[in-house]
């Protein structure tokens, strides 16, 4: 065996989150020197059934079928949070409370109240966290964040992002229940802003700043869908769209546009950064380039150019394989990981923490209590 220091992982939530996660604790000792090492020692959910067969495909060691026993264990170090978003709270302040490490799926919380209580809860307690915003740690995105940070392009004057997809176009597809809880605000607090556009304000907040104050429209395009839970129809309170125009502390301007309707779109992330220095462009569907545009090159080949981010030199790179041979989406939770585990060796926290996280859900909150009053709304700041 390894000399790493084990670390007892109990994961609440068997879903395609569920999946990313383990598939994170598998992976990273074998491609990062970490001084821990992940064992998968339980796994949580409501079905023993799917409990026990995602335990037996993943190779978690045992089973519950009710968080608060899994909390309660002596065995457990962290708790990671991969349920539907109104679950989140509850069992991470249990979770804070019983001296766990905690990893929380995105968005942190239904709202800010919330958010704030978990805060409070993991600061009381001393304990790490950190909240899976995945897209940071695609190393184009890394990089992009690392080239701002060292004022490669100036002052920066406009930030635009997009997160389209169009799987919910359908009248037909039910609301709530296993896989469509994102379409049930009860579940999930909100629809398009709290699970997309909150990663591109988790993003934008990394490399361009806070953001002050937001202007907001949303739509809910299907105004009703049966609900898979009681079978009847019932009135869809998500919003199915949203785009908000909003001001960064830095002065820059923002526009940020998400949809669950833009047909042929399953999910374009993008986002571009104007500074008057130069310019960057990311895009999820080609994640493994960087475009660059830099006013300082030589007028005759100025131009954008297309970093493809695969060097030993470039963020987590080195880590994987030899030059020009890139990596993709499932390698971001890995990375994750790899940064929670050194930073453990450390004492230092990792971002997002929880607190950092509550920035992003007090943008959210805002783009939606504008939406609803039809005003500029300013961001409650954390
Ligand atoms: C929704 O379709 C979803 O799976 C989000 O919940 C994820 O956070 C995003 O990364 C991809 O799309």
């Amino acid at each position: 065996m390894s000399g790493k220091k084990p670390i007892n992982i109990g994961i609440v939530g068997y879903g395609f989150m569920g999946r990313t996660h383990s598939n994170a604790y598998k992976r990273v000792c074998d491609f990062f020197d970490v001084p821990y090492r992940p064992v998968l020692k339980a796994v949580c959910g409501r079905s023993e059934a799917q409990a026990k067969e995602f335990a037996e495909r993943w190779g978690y060691e045992s089973v519950e079928t009710d968080w608060r026993a899994l909390v309660a264990r002596k065995d457990i170090d962290a708790i990671d949070i991969c349920t539907p978003n109104n679950t989140h709270a509850e069992i991470a302040i249990a979770a804070a409370a019983a001296g766990k490490m905690i990893l929380c799926e995105k968005p942190l919380a239904m709202n800010m109240v919330e958010g704030q209580a978990m805060v409070d809860a993991v600061e009381k307690a001393g304990v790490p966290n950190t909240v899976w915003y995945n897209y940071r740690r695609v190393p184009a995105v890394t990089l992009a964040q690392n080239l701002i940070a060292a004022g490669r392009l100036g002052k920066i004057y406009h930030y635009r992002a997009q997160f389209l997809q169009d799987w919910t176009i359908s009248t037909d597809l039910p609301q709530g229940g296993t896989g469509l809880w994102r379409l049930d605000a009860a579940a999930a607090g909100s629809g398009v802003t709290g699970d997309l556009l909150a990663h591109c304000i988790d993003t934008a907040l990394w490399l361009n700043g806070a953001i002050n104050s937001v202007s907001a429209m949303t739509e809910t395009f299907v105004k009703e869908r049966k609900h898979t839970l009681t079978g009847k129809v019932e009135p869809v309170k998500i919003d199915d769209a949203c785009a908000f125009l909003c001001r960064f502390e830095n002065g820059s301007l923002g526009l940020f546009e998400s949809t669950r309707y833009a047909r042929g779109h399953k999910a374009l992330y993008t986002f571009e950064v104007n500074g008057e220095k130069a310019s960057l462009r990311w895009d999820l569907h080609d994640l493994h380039r960087l475009q660059y545009f830099d006013h300082a090159d030589d007028s005759l080949v100025r131009g954008w150019k297309s970093i493809h981010v695969t060097d030993g030199d470039m963020p987590y790179m080195k880590s994987w394989w030899v030059p020009g041979l890139q990596i993709g989406y499932e390698h971001t939770f890995v990375h994750h990981v790899a940064d929670f585990l050194a930073n453990l060796g450390t004492g230092a926290q990792t971002s997002p923490t929880f607190r950092e996280a509550l920035a992003t859900q007090a943008v959210c909150d805002a783009v939606l209590d504008s939406a609803d009053a039809r005003k500029w709304e300013t961001v409650v700041p954390v």
